[in-house]
């Protein structure tokens, strides 16, 4: 039953045949989103928040040429401290796997690979989308386009205003993607709770969430769901506070005329060390955040 290309390791492959939860990882925040030893601590951690909940965690990643969904203590290490992991978007997955290299995992290959698996629900921190200056650059992730294809549902803290958030929230509306901001009526700037930007929609509980994901679903409304899950009050950084350091993070990427793949992971790291380390630790908080969610959510969906 499992695809023959996965490796599914036998936790997670038995809790899928049971119809128990469980709720995909990515890598490439692990891999390209933190420094080490930071990210292998956040990745350990994220998966202990999940299974405290009752659920069974599966982190995705390729490690040579092999599609793995669940990793061990070894393969996270190896994920957030080997210097030759690539950053692995749809596109990227068959040259990996065909080559036998080590990949992590972007939202739309994770989301691929999950789907594949049978896993309805992942956790992430942010998701790609529209950069600003898209209209020259046509730099838009593919992580949208894997959202309005491949029946997973995301949660995230929304996304980081290195993007453009409105063309962003338009383009998932093209896509078809429901955009539900959990417990707020703004939708959610990673760092920030406000982004100038109100909700598509409103969900409060889990439950709500699941009912979504079933209705768009039995509907046969191919393609994922945007779960936004602001940062926590008392870890957010104010909007105007950050904003300026996104603005210098920004113009130094152009100073260095970085772009395409590459852009994502440099300002994420520019972030930190313009913060001193501020952001990485905001950064952390939502994630453990988003893991309660997204365990919750799992639960629900897997109850009916
Ligand atoms: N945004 C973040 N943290 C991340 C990423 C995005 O705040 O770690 C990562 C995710 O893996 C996402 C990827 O899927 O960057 C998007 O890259 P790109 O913009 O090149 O599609
Ligand atoms: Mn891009």
């Amino acid at each position: 039953m499992t695809h023959p290309m996965l490796s599914v390791t036998a936790e997670v492959a038995d809790a899928l045949r049971d119809g128990a939860p469980v709720v995909a990882l990515e890598s490439t925040i692990i891999s390209h989103g933190m420094p080490y030893p930071q990210n292998v601590a956040m990745a350990r951690e994220v998966e202990g928040i999940i299974r405290e909940h009752g659920v069974v965690p599966a982190t995705v990643a390729v490690l040579d040429g092999r599609p793995r969904i669940g990793l061990g203590a070894d393969d996270l290490e190896l994920l957030a401290s080997h210097g030759d992991v690539a950053k692995v978007s749809v596109r990227d997955l068959p040259f990996v796997v065909a080559r036998g290299t080590h990949g992590a995992t972007t939202v739309a290959a994770t989301m691929r690979l999950a789907a594949l698996a049978g896993i309805r629900v992942f956790v992430t921190g942010g998701l790609g989308g529209v950069h600003r200056g898209a209209q020259q650059s046509f730099d838009v992730s593919a992580d949208l386009t894997e959202l309005g294809t491949t029946d997973v549902a995301v949660v995230s803290a929304g996304v980081k205003s290195i993007l453009d958030i409105g063309l962003t929230l338009e383009t998932l509306e093209t896509l078809g993607v429901p955009v539900l901001a959990y417990g707020s009526d703004e939708f959610p700037s990673f760092f920030s709770r406000s982004s100038g930007h109100t909700a598509p929609m409103r969900v409060d509980t889990p439950a709500e969430v699941a009912a979504v994901m079933r209705a768009k679903w039995d509907l046969g409304i191919a393609g994922g769901l945007v779960i936004a899950n602001p940062i926590p009050a008392e870890d957010e950084i104010p909007a105007e506070e950050i904003g300026g350091i996104i603005e210098q993070a920004l113009a130094d990427m152009d100073a260095l005329g970085i772009h395409g793949k590459d852009a994502t992971p440099y300002l994420l790291g520019r972030i930190v060390e313009i913060t001193g380390g501020t952001s990485l630790t905001a950064n952390i908080a939502l994630v453990r955040n988003n893991a309660r969610l997204g365990a919750a959510i799992a639960r629900e969906y897997a109850a009916h």
